[in-house]
């Protein structure tokens, strides 16, 4: 990396925009407490301040203009979020006091940070690595509980740990079979190859299958109702919002244009989709609503797939992609019912029988390998890395000790990419530009 030893000092407004009580510019850089002198008043100096403490006074503008009063902190470096010297003023959170307290202190020689530019720094100075720079990014994006939750863990650094002990275990195999190479008539012993490699393998396997979670749990995940007319997908739609969003009416191909509606699964956001009745029809704005469907449900991360409980069983008149989680459900379980499937959960929009327990299954479905309290993968590129170490560990283990060697070092390398200790400029570039300026 060549962007250590930053000479430059940085500054930003690390609030969001809009009306505050409390506002934040934040500076970091060799310069931070220079800037600081320059437009604190207060009992003390900020230069001559330890780090880790604050100092009441007012922030001055060219001309000892002062605009308002209030904390300025101040950390030294190691010992900050960024490693180096960080100045913080928090003011009242106006827009109009913000900005001139920022261009004060660009006139006394920051210049302004670009997006995630203080995480990057973190990052570049050893602070985080780059699975926790972006559980930064998610804690801060995080709008449920269970997103925050695996947020935190992401930056407590427990991915990281998760996949250095991972990465640990095939350090050693390799390192046994580069150790036996100059004697291949010996061979590496199985308790040194055959057994950790098939632990590793598992760990790998694990990791990979809470991708789906970390990604559903940060993200949200999209759920689309299907079935044919009347199946009752818009009732059911209502009865899990708990309010009357879609029109139901006897009449079949009542739903048309499709419909989203938020709701929280016990802390995941989920995106309900209502969708027109799959069936054939001559009727041109139906027939353009019942292709609109089918393609919801191909790109839904979960399909409910309705089909009337109070009539014969019809099968369902769509393809959907191999993989496509689907739950089956019979609806009007009020009414006789005209066919069984243990298969099929039972649900009535009416009397809300099997309501809990389809929601129940909804979450199930969408965190279901991923056990709480463990670190998850959340982001694609960590995904990417983790599947490409596991097939290589899955080729290391079927071949002969020179070329398994190989396959570890590349698998080693994929966990390195992981945790960001050896990655290209570009995938950093990429990650940080998904912050905001400020962070
Ligand atoms: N008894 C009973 N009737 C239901 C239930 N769910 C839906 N219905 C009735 O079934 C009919 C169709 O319901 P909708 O929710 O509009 O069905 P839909 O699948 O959205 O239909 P389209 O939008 O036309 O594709 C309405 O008359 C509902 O009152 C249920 O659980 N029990
Ligand atoms: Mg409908």
């Amino acid at each position: 990396m060549t962007r250590l030893g930053f000479s430059d000092t940085i500054a930003a407004i690390a609030t969001a925009p809009g009306h505050a009580g409390v506002g934040i510019v934040r500076v970091s850089g060799p310069g931070a407490l220079r800037v600081a002198d320059g437009l604190f008043r207060g009992r003390g100096q900020p230069s001559r301040t330890r780090g880790g403490r604050f100092l009441y006074g007012e922030f001055v503008a060219e001309g000892a203009e002062r605009l308002d009063d209030g904390l300025c902190l101040v950390f030294r470096g190691p010992h900050s979020y960024t490693g180096e010297d960080v100045a913080e003023f928090q003011t009242h959170g106006s827009p109009a006091v913000l900005s001139r307290l920022l261009a004060r202190a660009l006139d006394l020689g920051a210049r302004p940070a670009r997006p995630g530019e203080f995480t990057l720094r973190a990052y570049l100075a050893g602070r985080l690595d780059l699975a926790q720079a972006e559980a930064v990014l998610d804690l801060v994006n995080a709008g449920t509980d269970t997103a925050r939750r695996q947020a935190a863990l992401g930056l407590s650094g427990a991915l990281g740990d998760r996949v250095d002990r991972i990465a640990a275990g095939l350090t050693r195999t390799l390192a046994a079979i580069q150790a036996m190479l100059d004697y291949p008539e010996e061979g590496v012993p199985e308790e040194e190859r055959g057994v950790p490699l098939a632990q590793a393998e598992a760990d790998l396997v694990a990791l990979v299958a809470t991708a789906r979670a970390g990604q559903v749990a940060t993200r949200g995940a999209r759920l689309a109702l299907i079935g044919r007319p009347n199946a009752g997908k818009s009732s059911l739609l209502n009865a899990l919002l708990g309010y009357e969003r879609s029109i139901v009416t006897p009449i079949p191909g009542t739903t048309r244009d499709y419909l989203e509606a938020q709701l929280s699964l016990a802390g995941v956001p989920v995106t309900l989709v209502d969708t027109a009745g799959l069936r054939e029809t001559a009727d041109e704005v139906e027939a353009a609503g019942v292709r609109q469907a089918v393609s919801l449900a191909q790109g839904a991360d979960l399909v409910l797939a309705l089909e009337d409980g109070s009539l014969p069983r019809e099968s369902l008149p769509v393809d959907l992609p191999p993989g496509t989680r689907v739950i089956r459900v019979r609806t009007k379980a009020d009414l006789s019912a005209a066919w069984e499937d243990a298969g099929a959960r039972a649900v009535s929009a009416v009397t809300g029988a099997g309501l809990p327990e389809l929601r129940e299954a909804i979450h199930a479905a969408l965190l279901g390998d991923a056990a709480r309290g463990e670190a998850w993968l959340t982001t694609e590129r960590q995904a990417d890395a983790a599947r490409r170490a596991l097939a290589h560990v899955q080729a290391a283990r079927t071949l002969p000790d020179d070329l398994a060697g190989y396959e570890l070092e590349e698998a080693l390398r994929a966990l390195a990419e992981l945790t960001g200790r050896d990655v290209s400029e570009d995938v950093v570039d990429a990650v940080f530009r998904n912050f905001c300026v400020g962070k």
